[in-house]
């Protein structure tokens, strides 16, 4: 562990540096400087994509509490719902990729394929499992080839629910003494509706529940899909997203493409429910051919244009995510200068930003 630390300190270093030899004008270039970049580094608001995930097992307390030490100002939990009606943090209801289910003997009988918005999967599914069944499953690393690091945590830590989230945010604060932000994501909101198992009511009770209730308050609730965010705009006052993937549509509007709620028409339509778009990192800025970074779309104006915050997504260090540019080696799993990737972004007017690796995201802010 300690070397994995060193090393990702060392990566880090060695961002900033290249950042500021890379990019903006001489005057911010010094960490002192308290002028634009001191503004930039309050407002720039820094999300722990499934917490600290890039260093511990997503969706973990583990990889939120790390992400909070890390300086993140809000912390995303992915929603789904359990047999038993609760509320708990996995990215997809398959939960094969990122527990431990498959090697639990008691468990192989409820291996099963389903589809799930158009696509066909066999695995495990949280639908199946009660909440105290889900307890004594153990989380493990997504990735365990590019994030060997966060793998050794493999199998010490619980899935966690809505609730405990929220309990540790509202305990915590963030570096800049704000409480700390919270931005959960209801997955497989129209799949989880088919099964009798309404995730949206118990969002916005418990998000209530905790003193999340209007639009000064720190928390955000986000979707690929579109009407549940609509009807989330009249269940209650809370800051809403509506998230856009590279490609496709949503799930419950079949036939509907993101890149016709992208142009400027789209946006305003948008903006008429949600406060925030999430765009996919690509939408802001395509790749060219050999993989560098192109030349910025209107997407980020037009949005500025209707009102709507944009949030981007996802920054990660490992090369393989990386713009050619910004990468380290060949070696997919080393990291690269993350930090230049997000300061391009954030030059292009993104306003925030979903990081896998906080500590990086901050640096990028605070550099910039
Ligand atoms: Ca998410
Ligand atoms: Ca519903």
């Amino acid at each position: 562990m300690r070397k994995h630390t060193l090393k990702v300190a060392a990566v880090a270093a060695v961002a900033a540096a290249a950042s500021i030899s890379l990019s903006v004008p001489v005057a911010s270039a010094h960490p002192t400087n308290k002028g634009n970049s001191g503004q930039g580094y309050r407002q720039t608001v820094v999300i722990a994509h499934r917490g600290a995930s890039g260093y511990r097992p997503e969706h973990t307390i583990a990889a939120y509490e790390l992400a909070i030490k890390q300086c993140a100002d809000y912390i995303e939990p992915d929603l789904v719902m359990t047999k038993d009606k609760v509320l708990v943090d996995r990215h997809e209801n398959d939960i094969t990729g990122t527990t431990d289910v498959s090697t639990r003997p008691e468990f192989a009988a409820r291996r099963a394929t389903k589809t799930i918005d158009g696509t066909k999967i066999t695995g495990w599914f949280t639908e199946d499992f009660t909440l105290a069944e889900l307890k004594s499953l153990r989380a493990k690393e997504r990735l365990p080839q590019l994030r060997p690091g966060s793998a050794t945590y493999d199998g010490r830590f619980q899935v966690p629910t809505f609730e405990e989230d929220l309990t540790l945010a509202k305990k915590s604060r963030s570096c800049k003494g704000k409480p700390m932000g919270i931005i959960p994501e209801i997955k497989h909101g129209s799949y989880f509706d088919s099964i009798g198992l309404s995730m949206e009511e118990e969002v916005v009770r418990l998000l209530h529940k905790y003193g999340y209730r209007d639009k000064r308050d720190p928390a955000v609730i986000q979707s690929f899909e579109v009407g549940n965010l609509v009807e989330l705009n009249r269940r209650t006052n809370v800051k809403l997203a509506q998230l856009i993937d590279c490609s496709g549509g949503p799930a419950d509007k079949p036939g509907t493409l993101y890149t016709s709620m992208t142009t400027r028409q789209g946006l305003k339509k948008i903006a008429r429910y949600a406060d925030q778009v999430g765009l996919c990192k690509n939408v802001m800025i395509p790749r060219n051919a050999d993989g560098t970074l192109g030349k910025p779309t209107s997407v980020i104006k037009d949005a500025h244009r209707a009102h709507l915050t944009v949030v981007g997504w996802t920054f990660r260090a490992e090369n393989s995510f990386l713009p050619t540019e910004f990468r380290s080696s060949s070696d997919p799993a080393a990291h690269g200068n993350l930090v230049g990737e997000i300061q391009a972004f954030l030059n292009a007017g993104m306003d925030q930003l979903f990081t896998d690796h906080p500590d990086l995201g901050v640096l990028a802010v605070r550099t910039r």
